[in-house]
This record gives C-alpha cells, sequence and structure tokens, in this order.
C-alpha cells in the first residue's frame, strides 16, 4: 500500500515536472532496452554476471580486439541477432512522443541498439556510436550494417575486401574517445530537467554528463548507481521502479498514448 503512494506520488510529481519544463533532455543507458529483450551489462541479469566472465568489460576494451577480435566478434554475432529482433520499449516510445510535442531537446544515448530511433526519435546523439556502420581498421574503408553482417555471418571476424583487415563497427570501445561529446555537453548544459534512465552511471565520460545540467534531475532505474559524479542537490527525484512500469504510469498521466 504505502509502496504504491510512493509510486503514485512519484508519477505525479514527474508529471508535474515535465509540464513546467521546456527543454527536456535524456541520458539513457542499458536498463531502458532490458525489457525489450537486450541485457544490460551491470544489471541483476545483465551479460557481465550471465556470461560470467572474469573481467567482462574486456569485450569492448581496443587492446584486446587489436590482438584477438574474435573474442570481440563471438558477442558481436549473438547481439546482432538480438538488436534485430527486438521493438522499442514503452519508455523509448515515451521520450519519442515528448519529442514531437516540442518538449524534448535530445537524447544523449550510451546504448548502441538503435531502439530510440526505431521508436520515432530523431535527435538521439549516440555517445558510445552504433553498431550501423562498420570500418576497416587499417584502411578506413566503410561498411554498411548490412554489408558488414553479410560478413560476421560468413567469416566470423569481418575482414576489408580491400585490404585484408579487420573491420570494427563504429562502437566505441573502452580505450577510444567517446562521439560528439561536445554536442552531448552542450545539450545536457541548457537542459531544464534532465532524465537519467537505466544508466547505472559508472562509465565516465558519460556518467559526467549530469554535473552540467543546470535544473533538476530526475533518475529513474532500479539497482545499484553510482554516485561519485551525480549532483545529489540537483536530484529532485529518484524512481527506483521498473522502467517500463513508470514511463507508462507516467504517459497515462499525461495522456500520452505509449
Ligand atoms: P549498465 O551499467 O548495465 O546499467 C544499467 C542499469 O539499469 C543498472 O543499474 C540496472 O540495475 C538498471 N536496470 C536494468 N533494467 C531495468 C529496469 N527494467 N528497470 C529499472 N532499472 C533497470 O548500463 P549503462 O548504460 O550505464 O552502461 C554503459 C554501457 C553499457 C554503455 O556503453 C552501453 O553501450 C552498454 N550496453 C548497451 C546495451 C544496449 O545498447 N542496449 C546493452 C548492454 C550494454
Amino acid at each position: 500500500m504505502s509502496m504504491n503512494v510512493t509510486f503514485s506520488s512519484s508519477v505525479a510529481r514527474c508529471a508535474d515536472m515535465i509540464q513546467s519544463s521546456v527543454r527536456i533532455v535524456l541520458l539513457s543507458g542499458a536498463g531502458l532496452s532490458t525489457s525489450a529483450g537486450i541485457p544490460d551489462f551491470r544489471g541483476p541479469e545483465g551479460l557481465y554476471r550471465k556470461l560470467g566472465i572474469e573481467n567482462p568489460e574486456r569485450i569492448f576494451d581496443i587492446g584486446v580486439f587489436e590482438r584477438d577480435p574474435s573474442f570481440y566478434y563471438g558477442f558481436h554475432k549473438e547481439f546482432l541477432r538480438q538488436v534485430e529482433a527486438v521493438k522499442p520499449t514503452a519508455a523509448h516510445r515515451f521520450f519519442a512522443r515528448l519529442e514531437e510535442q516540442g518538449k524534448l531537446d535530445g537524447i544523449v544515448t550510451q546504448n548502441i541498439d538503435a531502439l530510440h530511433q526505431k521508436a520515432g526519435s530523431s535527435k538521439v546523439l549516440e555517445i558510445h556510436g552504433s553498431i550501423w556502420r562498420s570500418h576497416c581498421t587499417r584502411c578506413g574503408k566503410g561498411y554498411s550494417y548490412e554489408a558488414s553482417a553479410r560478413k560476421v555471418e560468413a567469416e566470423g571476424v569481418p575482414h576489408c575486401d580491400s585490404c585484408r583487415a579487420v573491420l570494427k563497427p563504429d562502437v566505441v570501445f573502452f580505450g577510444e574517445n567517446v562521439m560528439q561529446f561536445d554536442a552531448c555537453q552542450e545539450l545536457v548544459a541548457r537542459s531544464d530537467l534532465l532524465f537519467v534512465v537505466g544508466s547505472s552511471l559508472v562509465v565516465t565520460p558519460a556518467a559526467w554528463l549530469p554535473s552540467l545540467c543546470p535544473g533538476k534531475i530526475v533518475v529513474v532505474n532500479k539497482g545499484e548507481i553510482s554516485r561519485s559524479y551525480l549532483p545529489s542537490s540537483r536530484v529532485a527525484l529518484h524512481v527506483e521502479e521498473d522502467i517500463d512500469t513508470f514511463f507508462t504510469a507516467l504517459a497515462e498521466k499525461l495522456g500520452l498514448s505509449v
């Protein structure tokens, strides 16, 4: 009972904040896509726990990739299969509706699954890149998603048509620079309401972004998050609920159909 009261009052407070804000920004993480069927890294059902690898961050370690790309591509093949099968969640659709209403200034996503775009969002900054393009690690030749996916299927580790070097998807690995960071910083710095949804806030520099928000911050995340860089005085609301449950209720409160 008391939990329901807390839940509905969180929904109501959040709806009020949305109504009184004009430049809403979302920082999203893997938790937004778990209900679509893509496991996150660090959540209870996350890949790190499932794969049982001692140091699973090695999957996205650029040094490991350069030494042995087959380690990454074993994961990649499975990931592509999942991404192709999944559909956006209610939470993805919620933020697409906010953009339609002219309320949402943009999204910074750490996800590489393109579910925001599939849901209809167009103002999306993919700070960790995406799997939609690949390039040759030697000559730089670019490959479309379809071309590289065909090669992964046929060769396991895909190679360049021109120079035979290994291809790498345009996903940001640990040890590489993130993408469009200036634009991400500018977006957050002019927001009056920042949603941080489904992120453990442990991966920098994405985890630094909330500190640039001059307005209010709403965190929606069930499970542990790092508070190292989170400006706690600006966190107006921390909702520890299932993401889809919360955004479905919020949409209903605001009269948005998701
Ligand atoms: P993370 O570190 O895995 O954290 C996810 C957070 O979401 C955890 O705190 C979970 O407890 C929480 N969470 C998961 N499901 C739910 C739910 N249904 N309701 C509420 N909370 C939930 O993910 P981050 O994004 O913070 O980590 C950064 C990495 C993970 C980024 O570089 C991503 O590219 C990378 N990643 C992306 C995907 C994807 O594209 N979908 C999948 C897995 C990892």
